[in-house]
């Protein structure tokens, strides 16, 4: 079967997309004719300077999840939203998916809008993180026939095979579909591949690699899903069961990508955590030690890096063979310096242990990037005081600092959502706007906090993640969003973080 698969604006343009790459590579081992349009990148690379800054991380889901900004854009761009739904309808593909993140969905959704009016006969399936969250509405957009829930290679081919022989789509695993007129959704639980190893490497053939805002870089992957299960996180959501690759696979990936594009030097792996299996993970160094042994090794020329866990098992010489092996940084979820607060988030390690990763991290010569979650709902003033004295004792061990822009968000699906009443929370429409029934925390409260950390990281010398100025350039909206949501609940407890703030 023809299938189409579309990313449409606003994503990261890092790199190509790695789901899309995955998803054709995949399709097209089925038998499928596959491609892929990336017209997030094709508009930031095609419109004019007024709007490329929109595509930048200070901007994000503050304004792309907007109707009333995600209208400018489509006007100011009807042209290039013309050529491109005109792009799909002309290769008359029966199934079209598209990759649907909270910042394009509203995009997504009007080139959905459009291809239906022009080719009313398509399937339109949407797929990815944003559906995922927002299971209970994607299918009340008339232009979407299902919408796929997590991990898309089985369903969508289940869903093309289907299909292809007029069998009916309520046996496709993991899909939404719209059962009875608008309103009835039938979904048949969809299972995840048993074995990462089995899939093909991913195809980004259709991606103008090297057009991207870091042209040399590609996105990879050890694994998916998370075997942790930290209360606030929607990883274990979105992917039910964690499954990790060789060492051998994702090292012969690796090659077989660094054959095909020369330019690359960095490699991205992009999953939850790359240090899931550290068998795999050690495996994978030995093989690139190996290979960088021969002058000819594409190996000798790349980088890499990513998120990871703390893991007290990982001792300075493992930490050495990844650098040896070409880990550059890794990216640690730290999120707070309480001890209390690290266990109520379930995050299953010890500040102490953390504090001697990033002694040997920079002993070996990996750089150390720590994202903080400033908010939880457990975290006392005391707490936080925890965070920025933890900060001022490693300063010297780290390279960046990201204090999440959402605070503490609360995601439907995860733990802290499904147990907000024992953590004292009440919950607003948005997973930014919650406050604790006692009113001790609420989004002025984690504002203040934010802003306090930004102040110290940046007496402290440390650099802050380009995306935490998003705060600051939409403070006042971000405020008036809250301040809505507030209303509508009677939420007026005190403005302690306002005292608070003034006080410091
Ligand atoms: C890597 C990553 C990034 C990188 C992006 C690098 C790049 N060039 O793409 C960075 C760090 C820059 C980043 C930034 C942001 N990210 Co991010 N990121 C991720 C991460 C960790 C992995 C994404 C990935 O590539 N996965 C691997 C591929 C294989 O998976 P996938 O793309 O999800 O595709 C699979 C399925 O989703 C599905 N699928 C996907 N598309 C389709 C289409 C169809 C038709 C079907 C059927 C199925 C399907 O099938 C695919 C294969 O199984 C995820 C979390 C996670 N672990 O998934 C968050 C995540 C995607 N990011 C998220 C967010 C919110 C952001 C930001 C918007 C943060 C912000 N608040 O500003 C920014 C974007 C800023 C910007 N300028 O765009 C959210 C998205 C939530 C949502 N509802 O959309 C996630 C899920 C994290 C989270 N839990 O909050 N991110
Ligand atoms: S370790 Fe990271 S990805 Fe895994 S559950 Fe915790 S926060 Fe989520």
């Amino acid at each position: 079967m023809k299938i189409t698969l579309v990313l449409s604006p606003m994503w990261c343009r890092e790199a190509p997309p790695l789901g899309l790459a995955a998803l054709k590579a995949y399709l097209q081992e089925q038998g499928h004719n596959v491609r892929c349009f990336d017209f997030n990148n094709e508009f930031c690379l095609r419109t004019s300077e007024k709007w490329k800054p929109y595509w930048g991380s200070e901007h994000g889901t503050a304004v792309w999840t907007k109707e009333d900004f995600a209208g400018t854009v489509i006007s100011a761009h009807e042209a290039l939203l013309d050529e491109a739904v005109g792009q799909i309808a002309a290769r008359e593909a029966k199934l079209v998916g598209f990759s649907v993140y909270a910042t394009n969905a509203l995009l997504s959704l009007e080139m959905a809008r459009r291809l239906k009016k022009k080719a009313p006969d398509v399937f339109v399936v949407f797929g990815g993180p944003w559906v995922t969250q927002e299971r209970e509405k994607v299918l009340k957009h008339p232009a979407v026939d299902a919408a796929v829930l997590g991990e898309g290679e089985g369903s969508l081919a289940e869903l093309a095979r289907s299909m292809d022989q007029g069998r009916p789509l309520t046996e496709v695993p993991g899909l939404y579909l719209r059962a009875d007129g608008d309103t009835g959704v039938s979904f048949k639980a969809g299972t995840e591949l048993a074995s990462l190893d089995a899939l093909p490497f991913p195809d980004f053939s259709d991606f103008p690699v090297g057009t991207y805002d870091r042209p040399r870089r590609l996105l990879a992957y050890f694994s998916r899903g998370c075997f942790k299960k930290c209360v606030f996180c929607d990883v274990p959501v979105h992917w039910k069961k964690w499954r990790c690759r060789s060492g051998r696979r994702v090292f012969e990936d690796l090659r077989h990508q660094l054959t095909r594009y020369p330019d690359i030097r960095a490699i991205e792996f992009c999953e939850a955590t790359l240090n899931s299996d550290l068998r795999a993970l050690e495996d994978f160094c030995d093989l690139v030690i190996a290979d960088k042994k021969s002058d000819r090794s594409a190996f000798r020329r790349i980088f890499w890096f990513g998120f990871a866990h703390v893991r007290p098992e990982m001792d300075r010489p493992f930490l050495e063979k990844m650098a040896r092996a070409g880990c550059h940084h890794l990216r640690l979820g730290i999120e707070s310096g309480s001890q209390k607060v690290v266990d109520s988030m379930k995050k299953g390690y010890r500040l102490a242990d953390a504090e001697r990763l990033l002694a040997d991290m920079r002993s070996a010569g990996i750089k150390a990037l720590l994202t903080f979650m400033v908010g939880f709902p457990t975290e006392t003033e005391e707490d936080f005081q925890g965070t920025l004295d933890f900060l001022r004792r490693n300063a010297r061990l780290i390279e960046r600092v990201t204090p999440n822009e959402s605070f503490t968000a609360i995601f439907p699906g995860t733990p802290l959502h499904r147990q907000a009443e024992s953590f004292g929370v009440e919950l607003g429409a948005h997973s930014d706007h919650w406050r604790t029934k006692d009113g001790s925390n609420d989004f002025h409260v984690r504002l203040a906090r934010h802003e306090r950390f930004c102040r110290e990281a940046a007496a402290l010398g440390l650099a802050l993640s380009p995306s935490s100025t998003k705060v600051a350039r939409y403070r006042d909206d971000f405020l008036a969003d809250y301040e809505e949501t507030a209303s509508s609940h009677g939420w007026t407890g005190p403005r302690e973080a306002d005292e608070e703030d003034d006080r410091k």
